[in-house]
């Protein structure tokens, strides 16, 4: 009951672009004509999914290199806070309120 559907709210943060490598043709400098067609077929889907050290780092807003309780939260974002709460304890192994990499490894789902 308490696993909650991390990869559910993954591809979510995925296609929200949470997690998209520095590549953003939509800044185009040069002016587009209104009626160019859109042609392109759509970005490709990660056939794999993120790695940790992706997931880690896309969720580390303020790149402490922990994840806080509110950091982790976006990785469960339809979760209840009670839940969030009992997971990130889960997560959280030695109890210090914050997530290392160690941490967020044991406990992230290994393919
Ligand atoms: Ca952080
Ligand atoms: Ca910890």
């Amino acid at each position: 009951m308490t696993q909650l559907a991390i990869r559910t709210v993954l591809c979510g943060l995925i296609a929200a672009g949470t997690l998209a490598y520095g590549q953003q043709p939509q800044e185009n400098p040069q002016q587009q004509p209104q009626t160019q067609p859109q042609t392109q077929p759509p970005a490709e889907a990660p056939k794999q999914p993120a790695s940790a050290e992706t997931v880690f780092a896309a969720l580390d807003t303020n790149r402490d290199g922990k994840l806080s309780q509110e950091e982790f939260a976006k990785l469960f974002r339809d979760a209840k806070v009670s839940d969030l709460q009992a997971e990130f304890a889960r997560w959280d192994k030695n109890g210090d309120k914050s997530l290392t990499m160690d941490e967020f490894k044991a406990s992230y789902p290994q393919q």
